[in-house]
């Protein structure tokens, strides 16, 4: 996308808003939205753990090896072999180990950084929440460069990785990724890496630091806090944390418009306009538009399915997207957005909007409504021309069902 043609869009746009407030001039102007990079203890926070690693303080603290001088991360491989899953154990030619005084620190990282940081604006989305968890810029080092500080390996398959637990095996919560994954990214696209910066400060206890995995393209399940254990294993099989919840584990973030809980239970006088507001996430299949439904009731809620074929054939009307802003004074100082992961290397704009795995506001002004009550409804439809939440039968890769607000129209 050209400069001319996004900055042309946003003219039309403003234009277009700016002369349907004049005809009418009791217009109000578009809501308020919230800021595109969550501040870091403004995410909705999902830990397990007891007590939760981000609660230890002092002592506690340091004994986790979770500040900044304490934290180390070990690398080791797995040596056994369980057939018919494995023939042959992995091996890396240095393993880095605490007993061995050369576990991974902070420093390391920060130099390796030096050469090989990237930066990627992403969504934090819970596979079984449905609501986003916040947005930022995550800039760290990706997992291939660090692994290339143990040395020569071999059969290696998969990479198991993990988080502080209390030093309770029961707690743990860990994840992976395959070996392809984490070696294989095409040129421009998304590695995993290990983050240590979120909205270019220090990552905060709370967000999983000192230091977090980021995988770009998935659910949060896959993006550990307060990591301290790289695995490499020749077995192939997903032993995520996530897989025995019955989750699909190498499932992607999924396109899906949330609608903000403001409007529940509002009663708004006759003749003032109703915002309709929330947020839509760029899932693997892109976002092409959001659009709402407003469907007036009589008497209590009604549960109407996501296939239901009034739902399907409803008058759905498109929403306007948020603007996109001027890059260079929403991201952090220092970073350039051309630098910026998934961002075109010319410009410095996101390839797509929302960017792909990230998301914007959306919203839709409605007026003229008659005294009663309403539900509102909004759904995406992505790049395949699927409305949510198709084309899935199921919900165990990410929800993305289609939500519903209610208000009362008041004379
Ligand atoms: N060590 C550890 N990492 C973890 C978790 C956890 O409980 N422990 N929760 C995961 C889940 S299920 C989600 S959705 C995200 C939430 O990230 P957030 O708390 O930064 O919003 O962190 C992931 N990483
Ligand atoms: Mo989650």
């Amino acid at each position: 996308m050209k400069p001319a043609h996004v900055s042309r869009r946003h003219f039309i746009r403003a234009t277009a808003l700016g002369a349907a407030a004049s005809l009418t001039h009791a217009e109000p102007p578009p809501p308020e939205l919230p800021p595109l990079l969550t501040p870091d203890l403004d995410f909705y926070d999902v830990s397990r753990g007891t007590p939760k690693p981000h609660t230890l303080a002092g002592e506690a603290l340091t004994q986790a090896r979770l500040t900044p001088e304490t934290w180390r991360c070990e690398i080791t491989a797995d040596a056994f072999i369980e057939d018919p899953h494995t023939k042959v154990p992995a091996t890396l030619e240095k393993p880095r180990t605490l007993a061995d005084g050369n576990a991974l620190d902070l420093p390391m990282l920060m130099e390796l950084g030096k050469k090989h940081e990237v930066h990627f604006l992403k969504a934090m989305q819970c596979l079984n929440i449905d609501t986003p968890l916040g947005q930022g810029l995550w800039s760290g080092v990706p997992l291939r460069e660090v692994l290339k500080l143990c040395g020569r390996m071999s059969n290696v398959r998969r990479i198991y990785f993990w988080g502080y637990h209390n030093d309770d095996p029961r707690q743990v919560f860990k994840s992976s990724v395959s070996y392809t994954q984490c070696f294989e990214t095409a040129p421009g696209d998304l590695p995993v890496f290990l983050a240590y910066r979120l909205n270019g400060a220090p990552l905060s206890l709370e967000r999983g630091g000192p230091v977090r995995m980021i995988v770009p393209w998935s659910h949060g399940y896959k993006s550990i806090k307060w990591l301290r254990h790289i695995f490499i294993t020749n077995d192939p099989r997903n032993n995520d944390t996530y897989a025995s919840g019955n989750n699909d584990p190498d499932s992607f973030l999924k396109t899906a418009a949330y609608v903000d809980k403001a409007l529940d239970g509002r009663k708004i006088p006759v003749g003032q306009p109703v915002f309709i507001t929330g947020q839509v996430i760029s899932g693997l299949s892109g976002v092409k538009h959001v659009e709402y439904w407003l469907r007036r009731v009589e008497g209590g809620p009604q549960a109407l399915a996501d296939d239901d074929p009034e739902l399907l054939n409803a008058p759905w009307k498109p929403c306007q997207l948020e603007t996109q802003p001027q890059w260079t004074t929403v991201l952090p100082k220092g970073v350039n957005p051309r630098q910026v992961l998934a961002f075109d290397v010319h410009n410095g704009t996101p390839l797509s909007w929302p960017p792909r795995y990230g998301m914007c506001s959306y919203y839709a002004m409605v007026s003229d409504l008659k005294p009663g009550r309403y539900e509102a409804r909004a759904r995406s439809v992505d790049l395949n021309g699927f409305a949510q939440p198709e084309p899935r039968p199921l919900q165990k890769t990410g929800k993305n069902g289609i939500q519903v607000r209610r208000f009362e129209i008041v004379s």
